[in-house]
């Protein structure tokens, strides 16, 4: 460790450095993520950019008290090695280790907990009117980037501030990029205002004037004069926005058109967020301000890290790399390729053949990898930006035209967009496509982005039909079948390599709600096991079938390909003709298939045990890998096999001591 993150631990010991010392500790900060990420991966590129603004913020703020809700929460690791967190931080997004996103019980610096986008200015207000309600004096800051910024929530929040508050900092951190560069009108407006040279000139003269105050005497010049303060200040330096100096420009307009003032918010920038000083008397005077204001602070991806600032999309977020170069380690050679990719893939080759087809991604091109049809059908794609409820209404609208649009779009963040299913694409039963990527576990992200929940909120809305690949082959069969039906339709497949197997030049067509047997019952053996694997649960389904095969179990593997609707026919036909039944999935047990499995067993008056593998009904951390979490919950081979031999020998029991007549 260097020498000033070992002095400082808290807070407190940041306001106690000077200038000099504040930049010499910013590089050794970077130092620092530089390093420790190099081992863990994470988010490199929207920390580098962060280091001087979370320095100034804790220069000037004084958290706990103070509360700072980050958007995202992804370039919160600087405010962690800030607050008590630097001798963990070499464990961060590892099994037992920090959590890379705020998280309350982590710290009582982390006053509200995220990952996913646009939460910010919503939970800050809510912070700041229970303020105001209690009388008390906390100063609220909510940290946003550009991207976060287009989201709809955001855009929610700022409408609802300057009826609800007077005091309220919004700091607007412009880097220009989402994960890929951030797109759409907002995102033009933010850069416009940027390149303005009135706005250059209005910064120009507010940073004279800031800097010319002696630090503390403008605070207390501004908290004396309260709402007074910010006005007087700017007149004094000609800062007053008036139609003859902000002209509009004719595409929307500057000037008192601007839009954070038009919703009521103060607005001051743009300011270059690595000027430490001008940082910290930009931030000191916005806590002296009594009325709502929002800080245009403009700061690059990954600087201080040239292959970071050469590849901000790459080292947005990322696995481990080389320290020196940033080069990340090849693929393995014989690793399969990516769900992603062959989604991509399948992608252009269905839209070379429909023309109804189009892709949709809600600012995820790489994550999702549609980018591949991007690149091959540019005119075939459409990003969003961070918007899913948007993505999905507007392939409900594409959908009313003809068209078939496939919205790529993570389990997780579709959540969001749950009300755009049921009201919109399930009631009007439109045949939209949902991809839903990272079904499954995002293990170094944690419960923000495990895709746990997708097939339990799918599956209780009419209308929708849910599938889960075996493998690859069979994803690209079910995005052709998806776009052959009139009905929406959900795929779930989880991250990284699929299974390896060729994928046929032409897709064929899957009867809907229609499992696949991949071994019945041989007759050998004495107990008949089913196991029902669902999508990437096949391979482990597969070793739990040989193993207790080789314990001499008769077991048949059902492929059920379906989980709405369930294949009734043959569920039922094993059900009864097995001793136990057991499905697997990758997703809560919860209202999950092993659910669907039960209500139909209960339909059809079934009384097979079903032992049910899955996650339980908590929120799975973040760990290092999908292995860990697999082992402490028990989706793994040993457990199911351990769990079927404990049901057998409760079946061969005597029925009086299965009954509980008698104690063992
Ligand atoms: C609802 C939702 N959709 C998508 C994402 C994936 N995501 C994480 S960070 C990010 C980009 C954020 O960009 P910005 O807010 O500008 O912050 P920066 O990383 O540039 O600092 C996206 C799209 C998410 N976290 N939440």
């Amino acid at each position: 460790m260097s020498r000033y993150l070992e002095m400082v631990d808290a807070p407190l010991h940041v306001k106690k450095l000077t200038l000099t010392q504040l930049h010499e500790f910013a590089a050794e900060i970077r130092r620092e993520l530089i390093t420790v990420l190099a081992k863990n991966g994470g988010h490199l590129g929207p920390n580098l950019g962060v280091v001087e603004l979370t320095l100034a913020l804790h220069y000037v703020f004084n958290t706990p008290k103070d509360k700072f809700i980050w958007d995202v929460s992804h370039q919160i690791y600087v405010h962690k090695l800030l607050t008590g967190r630097k001798d963990r931080f070499h464990t961060i997004r590892s099994t037992g280790g920090l959590s890379g996103f705020a998280m309350r019980s982590e710290s009582e610096h982390d006053c509200y907990g995220a990952a996913h986008a646009g939460t910010a200015l919503s939970a800050a207000l809510g912070i700041a009117a229970a303020r105001d309600q209690r009388g008390s004096d906390e100063n609220v800051v909510a940290i946003i980037g550009d991207a976060a910024l287009t989201n709809g929530i955001s855009f929610e929040a700022m409408n609802n501030i300057a009826q609800t508050t007077k005091k309220f900092i919004a700091i607007l951190n412009d880097n220009e990029w989402s994960i890929a560069k951030n797109v759409g009108a907002i995102s033009g407006y933010l850069n416009k205002l940027i390149t303005h040279p009135s706005y250059n000139k209005l910064a120009k003269d507010f940073e004279r004037f800031v800097r010319r105050l002696p630090k503390g005497e403008l605070a207390l010049k501004l908290a004396h004069k309260a709402e007074e303060g910010f006005k007087g200040a700017l007149t004094e330096v000609g800062l007053e926005p008036s139609r003859s100096t902000m002209e509009s420009d004719g595409r929307g307009g500057y000037g008192n058109s601007l839009i954070f003032e038009e919703m009521g918010i103060r607005y001051l920038g743009p300011i270059d967020g690595h000027d430490l000083p001008l940082l910290i008397s930009t931030l000191e005077f916005a806590k002296a301000c009594d009325h709502p204001i929002v800080i245009h602070v403009l700061t690059k991806k990954g600087k201080g890290f040239e292959a970071a600032l050469k590849n901000p999309e790459k080292f947005h977020g990322l696995g481990p790399y080389d320290v020196a170069t940033g080069a990340t380690a090849p693929t393995k050679p014989g690793t399969p390729p990516n769900w992603q990719d062959v989604f991509g893939n399948a992608m252009v080759k269905l839209c070379q053949k429909d023309n109804t087809i189009v892709g949709i991604t809600a600012a995820m091109p790489t994550g999702t990898s549609l980018k591949i049809l991007e690149k091959a059908m540019p005119n075939r794609y459409y990003d969003v930006g961070i918007a899913e409820e948007h993505a999905v209404l507007f392939a409900c609208g594409m959908a009313t035209m003809g068209y078939h649009p496939v919205c790529a779009i993570y389990s997780t963040f579709l959540q969001r967009a749950y009300d755009c299913i049921v009201h919109d694409a399930a009631l009007q039963d439109l045949p939209v496509i949902f991809c839903m990527d990272r079904a499954g576990l995002s293990p170094q992200d944690g419960p923000t982005h495990h895709g746990l929940f997708d097939i339990s909120y799918v599956r209780s809305v009419p209308n929708c039909i849910a599938m889960a690949p075996k493998d690859e082959d069979e994803l690209v069969d079910m995005m052709f079948t998806a776009t052959h039906e009139k009905h929406p339709a959900f795929i779930r497949y989880p991250r990284g390599p699929a299974e390896g197997v060729p994928i046929k030049e032409q897709p064929k067509l899957l009867e809907v709600g229609k499992a696949e047997i991949i071994q019945s019952f041989s007759s050998a053996g004495s107990r008949k096991i089913a196991l029902f694997p669902l999508g990437n649960m096949m391979s482990l389904g597969r070793k739990v079938a040989a193993q207790l095969a080789a314990e001499g179990c008769d077991v048949a593997i059902i492929n059920p390909r379906f989980v709405k609707p369930i294949d009734a026919g043959t569920t039922e036909f094993f059900g009864r003709t097995a001793d136990i039944v057991v499905t697997l999935e990758d997703h809560v047990l919860q209202g999950g298939y092993g659910s669907a499995v039960l209500e139909l067993f209960n339909d059809k008056r079934v009384t097979t045990p079903v032992i049910m593998v899955g996650w339980p009904d908590q929120f799975i951390e973040h760990a290092t890998s999908v292995d860990d979490l697999r082992k402490k919950y028990g989706l793994t081979v040993e457990n199911t096999v351990s769990r079927v031999k404990a049901e057998l020998a409760e079946i061969a029991a005597p029925a009086e001591r299965r009954s509980g007549l008698v104690v063992a």
